[in-house]
């Protein structure tokens, strides 16, 4: 029996996921210290989470916000013209738009994110506003961009011409089929061997004051129906950060990711006394339980940090990685395990 039908047939019994604890047993006090070194100090989604770590770290090894980290470290593939899922160069919805989904939160439980927005290249920075200038959490649409134009953002076309290129390859066809993610990448070579339609980042760091942020931005699928928001801008769902505990953020098919407020549902495993890769795969787990039979053929994964600054990701499909830089700038690409390991 192959791995997925083994688990459809586990799932099918209910054996697949936990039952929650009450959260008034599992919520203990964390001390509030400096993170010690040679702890992870920030955390991005995939492998080009490297060039986005090194952004947040100039900032954090200056004593620099794990706020200010992560906006800064986020900004570097949304400027990517050759990521093809994040911000400037993301794949356009069916009709030729590039619609960008973005959030942010600090260790305070503020928040903001922005979804549907479109011509405004760094929709995390316009989801940080959303936080800090005004009374609401979310904003979408057209709203979101006159919000950006108010706030001084330029407005560009952030369909690039290779994006409009492909575009009008997959028009040909109009064929709709999520695909899981490629395993074979080489940003490092300048030309990305990726056949993804979606891939995100989320980013976690942790100060040197001991205080969490995430951040999380993408153009989400591509080929999507035009108003599609996925998970990236809903706080809980795409990312969730609890300042006593931990932060968690995910990637791959949002839909399914909603429908288990997958972030908030790691953080809360954290809470409960799991490590990060334990409540990630818990959480996976969770998502296949739901809907096996859709979920086992798509890609979800999630990765997370606890306030000890100790990390970990889980994924459904195999391929998923994330980066990783320590308080003594190392940097490493880790390959996540996996509920199907081929
Ligand atoms: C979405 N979760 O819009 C995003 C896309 C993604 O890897 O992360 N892809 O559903």
């Amino acid at each position: 029996m192959n791995d997925r039908r083994r688990f459809l047939k586990s799932a099918a019994l209910g054996t697949a996921a936990a039952a929650l604890s009450p959260l008034a047993e599992a919520a203990r006090p964390v001390a509030k210290t400096r993170a010690p070194a040679g702890v992870v100090r920030v955390v991005s989604t995939w492998d080009f989470g490297i060039a986005a770590n090194q952004a947040a770290w100039a900032i954090l090894s200056q004593d620099g916000h794990s706020l200010d980290a992560v906006e800064a470290g986020a900004r570097v593939p949304e400027a990517d013209i050759r990521n093809h899922s994040v911000g400037l160069g993301g794949y356009p919805d069916r009709d030729g738009h590039v619609t960008l989904d973005a959030s942010i939160m600090d260790s305070d439980a503020n928040c903001g994110g922005v979804a549907c927005l479109e011509d405004i290249e760094h929709a995390v920075s316009v989801a940080r506003l959303v936080m800090e200038k005004t009374p609401h959490v979310l904003l979408v649409g057209d709203g979101a961009r006159q919000f950006a134009l108010s706030q001084g953002f330029k407005q560009r076309n952030l369909l690039t011409p290779a994006a409009d290129k492909a575009w009008h390859e997959w028009l040909k066809t109009s064929h709709y089929q999520p695909e899981i993610n490629s395993e074979v990448r080489d940003y490092g070579a300048g030309v990305p061997i990726d056949k993804d339609n979606h891939d995100t980042i989320g980013i976690l760091a942790l100060d040197a004051h001991g205080k969490l942020a995430g951040a999380c931005t993408t153009s989400g699928a591509a080929w999507k129906l035009h108003g599609r928001v996925g998970d990236s801008p809903i706080i809980g769902a795409g990312l969730y950060v609890d300042g006593e505990i931990g932060a968690a953020t995910s990637t791959g098919m949002g839909e399914e990711v909603i429908r288990n407020a997958g972030s908030f549902l790691v953080v809360e495993l954290m809470r409960q006394g799991r490590s990060p890769t334990e409540a990630c795969k818990e959480a996976v787990l969770r998502v296949l339980h739901k809907h096996p039979s859709t979920a086992c053929k798509t890609q979800v994964a999630f990765l997370a940090m606890n306030k000890a600054g100790e990390a970990g990701g889980y994924a459904i499909q195999r391929g998923f990685s994330y980066a990783v830089c320590d308080a003594k700038n190392q940097s490493a690409l880790i390959p996540s395990a996996s509920v199907f390991p081929a």
